[in-house]
């Protein structure tokens, strides 16, 4: 059975572009292959107690080798367009001299793609930094947005022609706040005087990497991918609610306002107090460059209370609500929420793309078919949470599913499942989900409307 969405609504219409999305280190595998060099999720899985059961990205779903097979599986799905990233380890070495084997990989694969008529949203940097600029202080460091630069100039060069839309980053507070102030991604360091200092720099290298874009690929879209989160406060007093706005400010204005204002919202630093970063002048114009489009992934709602120090935390999980195998909750209604507010505080608000969405259950393979019937569910609701975006009046043009298959769940490893393809990490045999059937299903139907 298909998904459940009315035909005449919005994203069920063919110009509503469909998609699903991977990542570079959480599907190739291949780590020491062809030339490439070590990152610092190679690093940082290889410390002990990081990673759930000391998984790492070494072989992952294999895509490395099994890249064709995975085309026609994107190809069979009947979707408009893939999101995939490209290594930054592999296709240029410590000097910055193009590694033609791994730029070899990337052509090719974009070349399948788009003989099947598949459109190709490209990420340049999906977390994996070459481990040799991490040693150099990694983002907390303004020389590493100066690298990415010369990284997307190679890149936009060498594939130009073959990539429908590039996004600069994926996710870039994951990168600043995980990485550098909880620790709980690589590079594992815990301080926010770096944290908000490595947002600037990836921000400032993302505005550099726009520039290189447009010169080099000019009929290629240009954009950036973050992610969003909304919270709900514990209870009603004052001190609740306070907590749950700076925590929607740390998760979504200190990313989002200086891509589309030009400026960091001053409450971040009444949060983290003496941590702003330092800006030189023609940082914020660069930084907020015009894109053609924003890349929004959107995953789950928060319950938080004040911590007593004009902070916030987490509130206890509460067992009145539905959650994913991440104890993520089902909020669907969030994603209109951030879309409704982004279309009002931004005057300039791109036109936008859901680069991810989706969630991970304990998927199992049983009588070769693996029913997943809460991830359904959950398509069709947030499909839907976008469609009465649409309808107040936001421009998205797109939604792409996390993930095409099961893979490396970063500090999780192997343990949460987030395909619409289930992945069997020993034999590396894909089985289709469910939901995969259902969105394939959608699909055909869309393109073929019944009279
Ligand atoms: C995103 N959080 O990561 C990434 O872009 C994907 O690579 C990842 O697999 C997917 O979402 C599912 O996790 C996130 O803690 C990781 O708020 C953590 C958070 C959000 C997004």
């Amino acid at each position: 059975p298909a998904l459940n969405i009315p035909a005449n609504s919005a994203i069920a219409q063919p110009e509503f572009l469909m998609g699903v999305a991977t990542a570079s280190y959480q599907i190739e595998g291949a780590a020491d292959e062809d030339g490439r060099l070590q990152s610092i999720w190679d690093t940082y899985c290889d410390e002990p107690g990081r990673v759930l059961h000391g998984d790492t990205g070494d072989v992952a779903c294999d895509h490395y080798h099994r890249w064709e097979a995975d085309v026609d599986l994107i190809a069979g799905l009947g979707v408009d367009a893939y999101r995939l990233s490209i290594a930054w380890p592999r296709v240029m070495d410590e000097q910055g001299v193009p590694n033609a084997k791994g730029i070899n990989f990337y052509k090719k694969l974009l070349d399948a793609l788009k003989a099947k008529g598949v459109q190709t949203y490209v990420t340049l940097y999906h977390w994996d930094l070459p481990q040799h600029l991490q040693d150099r202080g990694g983002w907390a460091s303004r020389e590493t947005a100066y690298a990415f630069a010369a990284y997307a100039d190679l890149m936009s060069r060498e594939l130009a022609g073959k990539v429908t839309a590039w996004a600069t980053l994926n996710e870039p507070w994951c990168s600043a706040y995980l990485g550098y102030g909880i620790g709980r991604h690589a590079p594992g360091v815990t301080d926010l005087r770096q944290t908000t200092q490595a947002l600037h720099h990836l921000l400032l290298g993302h505005g550099l990497a726009l520039a290189k874009i447009r010169a080099n690929d000019p009929g290629a879209l240009r954009g950036i991918v973050c992610n969003t989160g909304v919270f709900g406060p514990q209870t009603d007093s004052a001190a609740d609610k306070d907590a749950a706005y700076l925590a929607y400010v740390q998760q979504n204005y200190w990313v989002f306002d200086p891509l589309m204002l030009g400026s960091y919202p001053k409450d971040m630093f009444r949060l983290w107090p003496g941590t702003e970063p330092l800006v030189l002048p023609g940082d914020m114009e660069t930084i907020s460059t015009p894109m053609d489009f924003l890349g929004i992934n959107y995953y789950f709602r928060t319950v938080v209370e004040t911590d007593g120090k004009g902070g916030y935390k987490e509130a206890p999980h509460s067992d009145k609500v539905e959650r994913t195998q991440m104890g993520w909750e089902v909020y669907p209604k969030g994603l209109t929420e951030i879309l409704v507010d982004f279309n009002a505080r931004y005057p300039d608000l791109p036109p936008i793309y859901i680069t991810e969405n989706g969630m991970a259950s304990d998927d199992s393979v049983s009588d070769g078919s693996v029913a997943d019937p809460q991830r359904i569910r959950f398509l069709e609701n947030h499909l839907m949470a976008v469609n009465d975006a649409i309808k107040a009046g936001v421009d998205v043009r797109g939604y792409f599913i996390w993930s095409l298959m099961d893979n490396f769940e970063w500090a999780y490893g192997y343990e949460r499942r987030f395909g619409i393809t289930h992945v069997d990490y020993t034999t590396q045999v894909r089985t289709p989900k469910h939901s995969s059937l259902a969105v394939q299903a959608f699909l055909q139907q869309r393109k073929r409307p019944q009279r």
